[in-house]
This record gives structure tokens, sequence and C-alpha cells, in this order.
């Protein structure tokens, strides 16, 4: 990194070169020699190149040769890694410490970002046509797309667009409402408000938790509808902010910004949407099951009013704020009279498990592949507990602060089984990180988003109950047998096949927003018309006419595209397909764990250092030997449970 920042590739500097020929020209001129000599100079002068005309970013005009653009990547290079590490400290200090100064801070670097990415954007258009290097191309390519929320090259914005963007965030991190537990009501947070015996106010993390434990469902939709009071405030800015980066987009050469985001697969655009719905059609067969399944499961614990048998389920009944991932209604689905699995969440509590001790058991199994342990200063720096004197942002994180050795996570960590699984999924963003430390700026980062958010996931699926008396976290002799392995896959089932048709929603929604198919009247309404459509979900009553749901869930005002966790939902499968197959394990997929295998962490390794160097394709097959995403590896892990539901549902009428 200090390489690169020493190297002189600025602009200054390469505008210097280019112009050498004619300032030295200039100098002898000034300097007054005799006849013979001036005559010599002039027609020297004559014969210099003329100087080149320059266009508004200074570049010169005219064909562009591939030193040119060769020395406009090194420039680029070198900027990003200057500005990065600079706004990746900015961004941590306002997501730890969420006040007025730091979102002003954060808001100002992330004009500064918006307008370099814009500013090379454009420049980089200067080499269309000419014929690179595939590693220069594939940089030029990346920098033509900008960013995720590119800005327009308008006076002004970048600095509202990342202003919009900070205020979003914010919002979303810093919400609450009050809650009313005797009167199971709920109202919006009011500036001095005055609580009243019965009411208090609530994070996120603690309604999370109702939702979670909660079988009331007068309870459960109170707080599910008091959650979304926090989001009706954010309709006008996001659509302010939609419509600054679709200028952005335009302006790069795309439709739209959905446009922008489906072109980062390696593939057309079109082609992506394509692949997406492909995937999606391999596993709806199983989730149509399972939600058929847990419908009549929830119809027997709530009845016929609450969750009548032909209709989507609602929303609020379904452990998460969310509805996407449903393990935490496993007690309501439980085969009954099956064999039991492991309930993780009181494992930990018995053997008295603390966030430090999570993160550490995490990290245990990533070194247990070969990888070195975290620096110090991960553990230094990293928050792993919701202090309980400021704001903030509680959704989980990981940071690559000078993308090389700086790396932290940022959880506001609970002792459950959930967190021990998002635990894991944070450290292998960290872990792959510091894999392709050594990468080009350019290459930093996942061969495609989908790889960045499945590596942790992968290895959290080698949590099986083997591993963990390995670990000390289960007691040898309450390893179930091989009759609890139904109650292992609903349990997996309910977190990982659940969020397959929500994983691939929200960018649906996004894409039509950026579109102009849906406006600020329909955004809600288009939203619910998506999650009928994908999850068979519905709101637990009639949403208010300024209702703003999208926004109530974090990667809508955090910015952050969806459907690479709808990617990864796939590809871990894959992974840990493959990663078995490696190892020689012979039993059934869920009861494998590659814990310890250094042989299986090498060649992971191996696709985890090209990082985005090359096309995705050549990522996978570096680690499986195929180049195609595919669920098969989902279906195949779930095979016993899809005859399992299918057999249940037999005589029951599927579908919303
Ligand atoms: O946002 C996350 C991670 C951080 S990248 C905690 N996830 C998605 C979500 O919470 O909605 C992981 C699973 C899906
Ligand atoms: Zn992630």
């Amino acid at each position: 990194m200090i390489k690169l920042l020493q190297r002189t590739s600025s602009k200054a500097a390469m505008m210097a070169v280019l112009l050498a020929s004619a300032s030295l020209a200039l100098s002898a001129c000034e300097s007054g020699q005799s006849d013979f000599e001036e005559l010599a100079k002039h027609s020297e002068a004559m014969q210099a190149p003329p100087a080149p005309t320059l266009d508004k970013y200074g570049d010169p005009t005219g064909p562009a040769t591939v030193q040119q653009a060769r020395e406009f990547l090194e420039e680029a290079e070198a900027k990003i890694v200057q500005l990065s590490e600079y706004a990746a400290r900015v961004y941590w200090v306002n997501a730890n410490f969420i006040t007025d100064d730091t979102n002003w801070l954060a808001a100002k670097v992330g004009a500064e970002g918006a307008l370099l990415s814009t500013n090379l954007a454009n420049r980089a258009k200067r080499f269309n046509g000419l014929t690179l290097p595939a590693d220069m191309a594939r940089k030029m390519d990346g920098l033509k797309r900008g960013s995720n929320f590119p800005a327009p090259d308008k006076e002004g914005a970048a600095e509202k667009l990342s202003t919009l963007m900070t205020k979003l965030d914010s919002t979303y991190g810093t919400g609450k409402f009050v809650f009313n537990a005797k009167n199971k009501s709920f109202a919006p947070m009011a500036d001095g408000q005055e609580l009243t015996k019965d009411e208090r106010v609530l994070t996120l993390g603690e309604a999370s938790d109702i939702i979670a434990k909660s079988r009331d469902p007068e309870t459960l939709k109170a707080v599910w509808e008091g959650w979304r009071t926090i989001s009706k405030p954010m309709k006008a800015d996001y659509a302010a902010m939609a419509s600054i980066v679709n200028d952005g987009a335009s302006e790069l050469g795309f439709a739209d910004t959905g446009a922008l985001w489906r072109s980062g697969y390696d593939m057309p655009a079109d082609d992506f949407v394509k692949e997406a719905d492909r995937l999606f059609a391999q596993v709806k067969p199983l989730y149509e099951q399972l939600h058929c399944y847990t419908r009549a499961e929830l119809n027997k614990e709530y009845g016929n009013d609450v969750v009548p048998l032909d209709q989507p389920i609602r929303a609020d009944l379904l452990g998460n704020m969310w509805g996407q991932q449903w393990g935490n209604i496993y007690d309501i689905v439980e085969p009954k009279g099956a064999t039991k699995g492991v309930d993780v969440t009181k494992q930990l509590e018995a053997q008295d498990y603390d966030a430090l001790k999570m993160v550490q058991t995490a990290e245990g199994f990533f070194t247990s592949l070969g990888f070195d342990p975290l620096p110090d200063t991960f553990y230094k720096r990293s928050l792993i507990t919701k202090p309980a004197d400021r704001e903030v942002q509680c959704h989980a994180s990981a940071w690559n602060i000078n993308d090389m050795d700086d790396i932290r996570i940022k959880m506001c960590t609970k002792v459950n089984a959930d967190d021990f699984s998002t635990v894991h999924h944070e450290l292998g963003h960290n872990f792959y990180q510091r894999a392709y430390k050594n990468q080009p700026v350019f290459f930093k980062d996942g061969a495609n988003d989908g790889f960045h958010e499945a590596i942790g996931d992968m290895v959290a699926l080698s949590i099986t109950p083997d591993y963990l008396v390995e670990i000390g976290l289960l007691d040898e002799k309450d390893v179930p047998g091989a009759d609890a392995d139904l109650a292992l896959l609903l349990r997996q089932a309910m977190d990982k096949v659940a969020f397959l048709p929500f994983g691939l929603m929200v960018d649906q929604w996004r894409w039509k927003v950026f579109s102009g198919e849906l406006t600020p009247a329909t955004y809600n309404s288009g939203w619910w018309e998506l999650r009928e459509k994908y999850q068979g979900l519905r709101a637990p009553g009639v949403r208010p006419a300024d209702a703003f749901d999208p926004g109530a869930k974090y990667h809508i005002p955090g910015n952050t595209p969806y459907m690479r966790y709808f990617l990864a939902h796939i590809l871990q499968f894959q992974f840990h397909q493959a990663a078995c197959e490696q190892a020689g394990f012979e039993g059934p997929l869920h009861r494998c764990s590659i814990y310890g295998n250094e042989d299986v962490g090498a060649k992971f390794n191996a696709m985890m250092e090209m990082g985005a160097s090359k096309p995705w394709p050549d990522a996978l097959e570096a680690f499986t030997g195929n180049r195609d995403m595919d669920a098969t590896a989902v279906l195949d892990y779930f095979a016993p449970l899809m005859t399992f539901l299918e057999e249940e549902n037999k005589d029951r009428t599927c579908g919303w």
C-alpha cells in the first residue's frame, strides 16, 4: 500500500510527462540565445508534436494508447487506495458512534468517494474500443461500472446523494418505537416523549427478541408494526436517492441503477436475470413444501383465524422481523414424536459462552483449516457487544480498514444460535479479505458478491453435532443418532430454505424502483406484491397509506444490494458439497464437517486468494471443478427432508 501511495501517478505528474516536449521548447525560447540558435530552435519547435488538446477532465483527446491506459489505472489505483482507508476509518467511527457530527463526516467522505468514482468512470470511457491485456480490461470494466450508488457528474450531486444515504442509514441505525406490553399497542418515537408505566422504548434488538420468542399473535403484530414506524419518514429521501443514482447510472451508460447492479456478474445483465430465475426455479418446489408444512403447523398452534390454510402466512409469526429465516419457531414445527436434534442456543448458554468466546470459536474453525489466526488488532478494535451508552449501527458487518491486516467486525452479538452462525458469516468476510490482500485494489473483492457472503456460511454448515463434541459444546452422549436427521434437516431448512425467496425478492423490488415501474405511491404495495408472490407471506394487518416497509429492512436504507445473499444461499451448499467430497466424507451432507481439514482449507484458500481477479466461473471451478452456479447441492442436502415434507403435505392444499 505504501509503495502504491509513493508512486507519482497523479494527474498532475502525468500531464507533466505528456507536455514535456512543448514546455522544453518554451523554456529555451525564453533564454535569449543567438539568432542562429533561435532559428534552429524555431524549426525544432515546428517539428515538435503540437500540444495535445485536453478534455474537461484534463486528459488528452484523440486516440488513447495502451500505455496511457496503464498510467490511468495506476493513477486510479493510488487514488482509490488513499481515499478508501481514510473513508473506512470515518465510516467505522460513524457506525460505532452515530451522532450528527459523525454523520456529517461520513456524508463528506462519501461525497469525496462518489466524486472520485464518477470521475474515474467517466475518464475510463476514453479507452473504449482499445484492446487491452485481460487484467487491464477487467480493471477498466470495474472502473466503468463506477459504484453501486453512482452520482452524476453534476455540481452538488455527490454531496446531495451522500447526505441522503447517510441519513437513511443512521435513521435505521437509531430506529426505536414505543411499545405498550399491556395494551399490545405501539406508537412512533417522538422527541421528549414521556412514557406511561406500561410503555417502553424498543430497539430493533429488543423487538427482534420478542418476535423470536413470543407466541402471542397480538403482541407479535404490535411489535412487528411498531418497528415499521421507523421507516415511514424515509420514503421521500429514498425516492430522491433513487433518482440521483439513476442519473448517475445513465451517465455510466446503463438503463438504470438496477441494470448497473445486474451487470456485475461477468455476463450480460439480462442473462443474470435469467440465471437468478433459473436457480430459484430449482429450489422453488422445496420452498413450497416447506411453506405448506410450516403453515399447517402454525395453523395447529394459532387456529384458523390467525393462520387460514388458503392464505399467505402472516409475516409476524415466523420468528424473525422480516420472515426471512424461520429457525426461531422450530419448536412449533418440530415433527411430533421425532428424535430431537441439537438446540445450539441451549448449549451455548449451558457452556457459559459469551460474545468473545463465540468469536474465538469461529476463528478456531478457520485456523483449523490452516488459515493464520486473526491479528491482535482484530480483537482490540472490533465491536462485538452492544454498548449501553451510545448509538451504534447494530446490523452485523465485517470491515477491511486498510485493505491489508486491519480487519474487524462490528456486531451486537447475543448468545444464541442465530448469532453463532452470524459470527462465522462475518469472519468469512474477514478471512476472504485477508486471503486476497495481495491483489491489486481493483480485485480486492469477492469473485462475485455472492461468494463473499457464502464463505463464512459454508464454514457454518460444518457445525454438526460431532463438531460440537470436538469443541466441547456438546457432550458425546448427547450426539443424536441417524433417527434425528429429520430434526437436524428441518431446523436447517427453516433458516436456509426459508431464506431463498426473500433473498430474491428484495432486489426484485429495488430493480422495479430503479426502472420506474414502482413510484413512491406504489413502493409499499409493490413490496407486498413481491413478498406474497415469492415468499407467500402477508402483513398482519392493513398497511397505512404512508408506510415504507422496505425501509425497515437494513439493506434498503443501508444501501447494500441483496441478490448476493440469494446467490450465497446456493453457493454455500455447492462449496460444502465440494469440500465434503474433497474430504472423502461418505455420509449424508448435513453430517459432514470439514473442521480440521487443512487440505480442504488450502484449496478453499486458493479460490479465496484469487479475489475478483478472474471471472467468477474460474474461481468456482478452482474449488468445485464446476463453472456454473447450481442448486443441485441444496436439493441433495435436503433430499430426505423433501421426502418427509411431501408425505406430510400429501393431503393438503399447498400454495397461496
Ligand atoms: O446482512 C447480512 C449479514 C451481513 S453481510 C449479517 N445477512 C443478510 C441479512 O441479515 O439480511 C446475512 C444473511 C442475510
Ligand atoms: Zn455478509
